[in-house]
């Protein structure tokens, strides 16, 4: 990946105008040169604003050398840790082909870059070698395998089968079982009971359905099948077909059990958003320009960025979304290293309604499904105009290397923010504003869609930021909305959003992997205590607070749940490493709003998201740790991940550590939620604290 050459880009005259330039010139370019177009690993938005400048055949040519330099670099790994290309998930296809592991009815669940061990990659420079290993996660009877590809060396280097564990359920499974479904006898009787008796327009999704300990689910891979109705809507979400659901042996391919309790009628509700669906639009607002009359001011190296200070890798993985590695930032002559990696590692969305059609709704959406990461990003409408845009490489359930365009962006934002600023005594002000850079994906896991924000900036810090939107699960009930709904049975377990539709209430945790390297690999981790100390009874003030910093020695000591009645702030420490003024360099983990879970402890979904219990864990980086309710939570056993992990109360102080910080939302849903969700924002920051002797912002220039 060559640095993006700078366009002479204004971007931006209006928005719809230059969108449509772009799609007209994207549409002759296509027409032009075929496939060609779609193959680059990245483009950039906002190309028709550089036909203002310049000639169309003179951007003609500017593409055309992108697009070939684009190419190539996307066919050949650059970084240890850069994503599979698509020529490696054909080489492991071959591969575990050739191998006389694989059966005739095997299904591929995953393949992912098997990272290289961290001292390899830390040791690594460019122009060196560096190990390809493909991790390959495969469904087979009814087990479910590991193997290792050496890619380099085109051979399977372990198979191994994971007792107990069921791998995760892909698209194509839970769509897969439609027409199984739609012919066992049991569900036509009861579509029919329904009136449906046209089941082309019946969706029949075979979604997880969790571990309670029954004996019917031990040992098979099953599936809870939702049905939807997809007549007359857009989104099938919308349209439940309730009070019906089947228990799904995947291996045997038939009904444990069919579940009906009862004909409700499928609400009918306005479900359409789409442009013209909506109803009359608002005005239009005047337009807002945002130039950049240089091109963007970070640089790209492959999947390398370097800007204002930072620079750090970051790929797109089709579990977890962005992996964000080796986050550096340069102060002064020297390069300084903040994250070895950071990622979101595990999603948990419980649903909290008794039903016996409802119950088993717990969804762990990151590993139970891993199939979301990442959907394509709109341009102007999911990332500004001023944004460049990377295309992904998966596999499919075959192991066939798909394409995702945009499934992930870059932009510098100007937002009004405030760097600093103050008022002088003679009364001048002397102010910075700021610029952030944001690297976006989003995820969508059903009837949700997730958008995933590192941002960072130019103090140091960075934020993490999760917005939740898309659709409330909805369920069909007979009143029409409250007031029919007079003894409220209807309403218990959620809320109306639209008529005879109630938006279920549950949560949703985002559980994030931090593994940081603060000027080296060996940090520890400090909770600095604040209580109260009491003043001595002549003293006119009676109390002040104290900050008493407490290192953790062990991973229980770690172990954290929020408190504003015991405030602490939580921060990660070189502890040989001390700054101007005797502290050792750190960076905070500042949380902001936040839920913990209040489901009973014996609940099995609560025991198997064990994760929930504390927002903060601090454990030692293990490089087989990467996914807080463990590697398989699709059927899990309750305290996977990290309750298991901790067990063992390992040291943590001046050692390599992994940070795991949870943040949540309790959801109850109402009118606005409908029929799509506006955004709702999650965040938390990491903050230098004594990292650097000063406001790192001061050279901002004005
Ligand atoms: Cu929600």
């Amino acid at each position: 990946m060559r640095e993006r050459a700078k366009p002479p880009n204004e971007i931006l005259t209006q928005r719809k105008i230059g969108r449509n330039i772009a799609q007209n010139f994207g549409a002759a370019l296509r027409r032009a040169f075929g496939g060609a177009f779609m193959l680059h690993s990245q483009t950039f938005v906002g190309l028709a604003r550089v036909i203002k400048l310049v000639t169309r055949a003179a951007v003609t040519c500017l593409v055309l050398v992108l697009v070939v330099a684009w190419r190539a670099a996307s066919q050949t790994p650059k970084d240890p840790l850069d994503a599979l290309t698509a020529p490696e998930y054909w080489t492991i296809y071959d591969t575990i082909r050739a191998s006389d592991h694989l059966q005739a009815n095997a299904r591929i669940t995953m393949v992912n870059l098997h990272e290289p061990p961290k001292d390899e990659v830390l040791a690594w420079r460019p122009g060196m070698a560096f190990r390809r290993e493909a991790l390959v996660v495969i469904l087979q009877g009814m087990h479910t395998y590991e193997a290792i590809v050496d890619v380099t060396g085109h051979k399977v280097i372990s198979w191994k089968m994971i007792p107990g564990a069921q791998a995760n359920l892909l698209d194509a499974e839970i769509l897969g079982i439609d027409a199984e479904v739609k012919a066992d006898p049991q569900v036509q009787a009861a579509l029919k009971k329904r009136g449906i008796m046209d089941l082309t327009t019946v969706i029949c999704a075979g979604v997880s359905v969790g571990n309670y300990g029954t004996p019917e689910e031990q040992g098979r891979r099953i599936q809870g099948v939702i049905f939807l109705d997809r007549h007359g809507v857009w989104e099938s979400f919308a349209r439940p077909i309730e009070g019906l659901t089947v228990i799904w042996d995947a291996d045997a391919h038939k009904a444990l059990s069919v579940l009906d309790t009862g004909v409700v009628p499928v609400p009918q509700a306005p479900a359409n958003f789409g442009a013209g669906e909506a109803g009359p639009l608002r005005e239009i607002p005047t337009p807002i320009s945002v130039t950049q009359p240089l091109g963007p001011s970070f640089k790209l190296n492959g999947n390398k960025v370097s800007w204002q200070k930072w620079n750090f890798h970051f790929r797109i993985d089709r579990r977890v979304g962005l992996v964000v590695s080796r986050l550096q930032y340069a102060d002064g002559d020297k390069v300084r290293s903040v994250l070895y990696e950071g990622s979101l590692s595990e999603m948990f969305v419980p649903y909290q309604d008794p039903d016996s059609v409802w119950y088993t709704r717990t969804y762990f959406d990151a590993g139970e499904f891993a199939d979301g990461f990442s959907t394509p990003l709109e341009p102007g409408e999911d990332c500004p105009d001023n944004a460049v845009y990377f295309e992904q490489i998966f596999a499919n359930e075959h192991g066939i290397p798909q394409r995702r365009p945009r499934a992930a962006c870059l932009f510098e934002q100007e937002a009004g923010d405030i760097a600093w600023r103050h008022m002088g005594d003679d009364n001048v002000v002397v102010s910075r504003a700021s610029r952030n850079l944001v690297l976006r994906t989003i995820g969508a896991f059903g009837n949700y869609d997730y958008v995933l924000d590192w941002v960072f900036r130019q103090d140091g810090s960075i934020k993490v930021r999760v917005g939740a939107t898309g659709l409330d699960e909805v369920k069909g009930v007979l009143p029409r909305g409250a007031d029919e709904d007079r003894d409220g049975t209807a309403s218990e377990y959620g809320r109306f959003v639209a008529e005879n539709t109630i938006g279920v209430n549950h949560d949703h945790y985002f559980s994030f992997r931090l593994d940081f390297d603060l000027d080296g690999v060996n940090n520890s981790f400090v909770r600095d205590r604040l209580s109260t100390k009491t003043l001595a009874a002549n003293s006119l003030r009676k109390s002040v607070w104290v900050a008493q910093p407490v290192v953790a020695k062990t991973e229980e000591q770690a172990k954290v749940k929020m408190s504003m009645e015991a405030p602490e702030i939580w921060r990660v420490i070189n502890p040989s490493v001390k700054g101007a003024y005797g502290y050792p360099v750190g960076y905070e983990i500042m949380p902001g709003d936040n839920a913990m879970s209040i489901l009973s402890p014996d609940d099995p979904p609560r025991q198997r998201a064990g994760f929930t219990d504390y927002q903060l864990w601090v454990t030692p980086y293990a490089t087989d740790e990467r996914y807080a309710a463990g590697d398989y939570p699709n059927q899990s056993k309750p305290g996977e991940g990290l309750p298991a992990w901790t067990k063992a109360n390992r040291g943590i102080e001046n050692t390599d550590i992994v940070l795991w910080y949870t943040m949540g939302f309790h959801h109850v849903p109402h009118a606005e939620d409908w029929p799509v969700m506006p955004t709702v924002w999650h965040e938390f920051e990491l903050r230098p604290y004594n990292f650097f002797d000063r406001n790192a912002a001061l050279d901002l220039p004005q």
